[in-house]
Order: C-alpha cells, then structure tokens, then sequence
C-alpha cells in the first residue's frame, strides 16, 4: 500500500466510527490526525516503516501505528473490516446522497428507522425529515435532491472504469482467430464522461460458418471479468463484468460491420436527424445498413437495394457529408458542419505542449516538485505550471506567503538546473473566497507567472450570490483561469448554482480562460459549455490537477472533452509552445 491507500483507509476509519453509536470524538479525529500525517510524508511509506521512521510522528501513537503497519504489511486493517461489517448498509448508502453526513445520517437513521434509500425518499415526502431536531424544510428539500441525483445516475460509470474494462476485453477476444474487425461502439466511443454499457462490434469472414461465431461468444461469456450472463446467441450476447458494467458484444459479417458499427455507436440524437438527411435524398437509413430507396416495410425485409461502404466514411459520403468523428455524433450542428465541410481539426494530445495545474507536496500532492518536473521532462514537455493549494485550504496543506515565497526560489533554483528542458511556472490555485475576493493579496498573486482560481468553499450560495463570487474573481486582473468551474463531480453530486451564461460571458470579455479539468470524475468543464466558450474566444487549457505523477495521464481525458466541444488545437491554451504561452500570460496580466 501506499502512502494515498493508508490514508485513505484511515480517513474511512474515522467515517464509519462517526457512523457508530457512542464512538468518542477523541477516536474520531484520532484517526484523521494520523491520515493527514501520512499523506503529507516525504518519501516512500514502507521504506520509512522499515526504518522505524513513523514512530513518533504526530498522531501516530502506538494504536495508530499498529494500524498502519498492518496496513502496509497485509493490504488491510482488520478494524476496518469490522467497523464495515457492523454498520448498516442503509448508512453507508446514505453517505453517497450530496449534502448529507454522518451527524444527520445517525439522526434519521435513530430516529425515522429507514432501512433503505427508497424508505429515506418516503419519509422526506412525508415531510418526517422536516420536523426532526435541527433538519427544517430546506435540509429535506436538499436531501430529495440528492436521492433524485443518485437515481438519476444510478447504474451508469466513470469513463476510466468502461475504458479499462472493454480494453481488456478487446486484448482477450483479440487472440480469437476468424476476428476481421472489431470496434468498441456506443458512449465509450463517443468519449462520454459517463457510460451505461459497452458496446462492442466485431466483424466475421462473410463466409464464415455459425461455428465461428459462437466459437467467439463462447470465448467472451467465459472470460474470467465475466460475473453473469444476461444473453447468448450467435450474433449477440450480454454479461455483466466484474466492476458491475454490463457489455453488449454483436458479431456480425464484415460487409456488415460499418453499418452495424454505425448504428451501435450512435447518438441516437445523431441518427436522427442523418436519417432525415437519406430520406430527403432518396435513401433509407436503418439499424440494418444504408439503401437506396423509400422504406418499404421494416429492417430486414426490405427489398431495397444497399448502398455498399466498406467503412463509416463511405457511409457519410454516400450522404454526401465529410467524416464525422465519433465525440462529434451528439447533434450539436455536426451534420450541417460536415455537409459543408466546415467541421474542425480537433485537437490530438501529441498537440499538448505542457501542464497547466499541478500539485507537489508542498501541499496535497503526492510527489516532490522534482518527481513532477523530471516526470514531464519525460513525457516531453515543454513546460510545467505548478499551482498547490493557497492558505486558506488548510485541509490541503495550503501554503501561506512564506511558503509561497520559498516554494518560489526552489523553481528558480530548478529552472536554472533544468535550463533548455522544461520551464516550471510559478503557479497558484488560489482559493475563491466567499466575497469573490481571492485568497492572497494582488502583490502576492502579481508576483506569480499565473494563477489558476478556484472554488473550493461554501457550496451552496444561493445561484445570485455564487455567480457574483465567481464574476468577481474573473474580473481580478491577477486571475488567469477559472478552475473545475462548476465543481460537479461526476456520479456524485451536480455543480455550484451558477449562471453559466453570465460565466462565459465574463471570461470572454476579461480574456480570463476556463479550464477542462481533466481528472476523470470532474471533466469540468462539460463539453456542452466547452464548445460555448470556444465560440466566445476563450481560451480553454486542459489541466490534469495532477496530484500524484499518474495523474499527469489523465490529460488525455480532458482532450476527450475538449474534441466533444470542438476545439482545434488553436483553442487550447497549452498548445502553445513555452515563449508563446509566457507572452499570453504577460500580456494578459
Ligand atoms: P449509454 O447510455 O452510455 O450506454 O449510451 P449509448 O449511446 O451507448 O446507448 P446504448 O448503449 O443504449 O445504445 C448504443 C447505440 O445504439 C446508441 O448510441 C444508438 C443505438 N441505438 C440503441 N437503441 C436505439 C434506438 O432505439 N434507436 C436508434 N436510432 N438507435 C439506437
Ligand atoms: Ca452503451
Ligand atoms: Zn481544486
């Protein structure tokens, strides 16, 4: 385990204690204390456990260091295991509605006796909620929205999860003989930033006997991801995989496959207005391929005669539209675009020319200011902007002025050291404050080559206030960009209240950029407002928030996005090259 999983494993502790019934606050913080301790260590967790390093570290008295040694010894902590064990599912299911903790889980848990999430609902609507001590009116409304949100979302994924799943699918099935083409369809080809099932197409010789289909399904049903089977014939079947996503797989005949691979990669939105399209010029489009003609009776009876393609762009030529990339098939005036050959170059990660929004460990990140700068010098990077957390995020180790300060002249010592290989950039992401003022003083925030302004506190603002908070900071002349600008997280709770329309608009006259935070359960901005933005000329960087060295990766997510909203690489700002991007910043400033 590492330093992250230990602590995040106390941090678990700590919430199932203030889930029990008369646990001591003491325990509580007990825990806390030591998590916050082993997340800000230097170096490596077990190597300091084998020196004898932990013990007599702040909060790792010896209850709490036995814990950690377990943890790192055996993966687990049996106290965990039992804590789990003994509360009841019905809480930990609770801790998922936004808004709701463990002090007013116990309460309706006490008091009301639900039992399941279905029961909670009930009893908010049965204003029960209402009248118990210290929850009022407006806590129920809240929760209600909250259970609205997880059913909403219910049974659908982060995208990571889908990709990663269907990745090792396709490695599998990619071993089979008798595969001519397959191709993951559906959601995860259009890059949603969340997935309900994979679909995945795969193409067979025309001649090809039954045998060797069912030979490939076989194969598929019996992968070891498989949970449960929900389907299986010849040309479909369905499972359910081990992280709970269920997977659609169709073997069809190769001259079948880019109609079929079309149709399972949708959007439906998509469809239907391509569908008008053939129909105005003559042509019938159907789940079963393109043909010239009016439909006459349904799918596979119909004798029209079909247009042959031999991929998914003789299809959209044969409608007489330019290739249209999978993230573009949302309906958003693509079809238009493609009929006059207007649709964009979009924007590929080998256009990536550095970080824009990075943590170190001078404040909640995992890995030194070196580790990160020496680990974008091998992704070939140009340049590296660092922005840990500001004063006011002290439950992130933010830096104050002092920090800030030395924190500085480590950069410039690094600069020197790393001269004709990556510029660091001294960064901040300094808090919002409540009034919309920002969290360091204008000299301070003048002093750096760029700041990156975030929200990060009091979540419910009415939508007025929270929009003027966020105006304000973006008329701050020492503001460059605007971070995770909603602050949804994806599958847990919607965005701030905010005025989205009033945002953009703000951005694009102070020249202020917002960025594609690109951390997987955040995507935010959503491609929707993306492509809004990129019409208003601002100026969108897709940031990794690396907080560790793997989450430099997750840029590639964030260019996922930045396609569904339609950028070109012009669009990002950290396309620009170093010179370029150092100019944009003085400029602006
Ligand atoms: P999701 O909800 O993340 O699974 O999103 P999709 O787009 O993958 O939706 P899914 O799996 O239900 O269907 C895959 C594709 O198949 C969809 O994008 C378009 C096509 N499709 C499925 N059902 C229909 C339908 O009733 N009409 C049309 N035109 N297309 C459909
Ligand atoms: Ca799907
Ligand atoms: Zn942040």
């Amino acid at each position: 385990m590492n330093k992250s999983e230990v602590a995040h494993l106390l941090e678990e502790i700590a919430t199932l204690l203030t889930l029990k019934d008369g646990s001591s606050v003491f325990e509580v913080r007990a825990y806390e204390n030591a998590a916050r301790t082993i997340s800000s260590l230097d170096g490596d967790i077990e190597q300091l456990a084998r020196e004898g390093k932990l013990k007599g570290l702040p909060g790792l008295g010896p209850t709490l260091l036995k814990r950690v040694d377990e943890a790192i010894e055996t993966g687990h902590i049996a106290f965990y295991d039992e804590l789990r064990t003994a509360t009841p599912a019905v809480k930990l299911e609770m801790m998922r509605i936004a808004g709701v903790g463990p002090k007013k889980i116990n309460a309706i848990y006490d008091q009301l006796h639900v039992n399941s999430i279905a029961e909670l609902e009930q009893a908010c609507k049965d204003d029960k909620v209402a009248h118990l001590p210290s929850f009022g009116k407006k806590t129920q409304d809240k929760i209600l929205q909250g259970i609205a949100f997880l059913t909403q979302h219910a049974n659908r994924f982060q995208y990571p999860v889908a990709e990663q799943e269907a990745a090792q699918m396709q490695a599998a099935l990619a071993t089979l003989p008798g595969i001519v083409r397959m191709q993951v369809a559906g959601s995860l080809r259009r890059k949603r930033e969340t997935v309900k099932d994979i679909d995945m197409v795969i193409s067979v010789d025309d001649n090809a006997g039954d045998d060797v289909q069912n030979a490939i399904m076989d194969f598929f049903t019996k992968q070891p991801s498989v949970q449960a089977i929900t389907g299986k014939g010849p040309t479909k079947s369905s499972v359910v995989l081990s992280s709970g996503i269920a997977m659609d797989l169709r073997v069809v005949n190769d001259s079948q496959f880019p109609y079929t691979l079309h149709h399972f990669t949708g959007s439906r939105d998509h469809h239907i207005p391509l569908r008008r399209r053939a129909q105005s010029m003559n042509m019938t489009m159907n789940d079963y391929g393109l043909f010239k003609g009016e439909a006459q009776g349904k799918g596979k009876d119909t004798e029209n005669e079909l247009i042959p393609c031999k991929d998914e762009t003789d299809i959209y030529a044969a409608l007489g539209l330019d290739y249209i990339e999978p993230e573009l098939r949302e309906d958003m005036g693509e079809i238009e675009a493609a009929a006059q050959h207007t649709l964009p170059v979009l924007v590929q990660e080998s256009d990536l020319r550095g970080v824009l929004h990075a943590h170190t460990t001078w404040s909640d990140g995992q890995n030194t200011l070196r580790e990160m700068a020496e680990a974008c010098i091998e992704h070939g990077f140009s340049y590296l902007g660092i922005t840990d957390h500001s004063k006011l995020a002290a439950y992130a180790n933010g830096l104050n002025e002092e920090r800030l300060q030395q924190q500085g002249e480590e950069i410039d010592r690094m600069n020197e050291e790393f001269a004709g290989r990556l510029r660091i950039l001294k960064g901040s992401e300094c808090d919002i404050l409540r009034d919309g003022s920002l969290d360091y003083s204008d000299e301070v925030l003048a002093g750096l080559d760029f700041v990156v302004a975030s929200i990060h506190s009091n979540f419910t603002l009415s939508r007025e206030e929270q929009t003027q908070r966020m105006l304000r900071a973006i008329a701050n002349p020492n503001v460059d960009i605007i971070g995770h600008p909603t602050g949804r997280i994806l599958l847990g709770r919607a965005g701030y209240d905010l005025d989205m329309d009033a945002v953009i608009d703000a951005a694009a006259k102070h020249g202020v950029c917002i960025e594609i935070n690109a951390h997987p359960s955040r995507l935010d901005l959503d491609w929707r407002l993306v492509r809004r933005a990129r019409d208003r000329g601002i100026k969108i960087p897709i940031n990794p928030d690396a907080h560790a060295l793997a989450g430099i990766d997750d840029m590639r997510y964030g260019i996922a996005i930045a396609r569904k909203g339609w950028l070109r690489a012009i669009d990002v700002l950290n396309t620009m090259e170093t010179n370029q991007l150092l100019e944009f910043f003085s400029t602006r400033r």
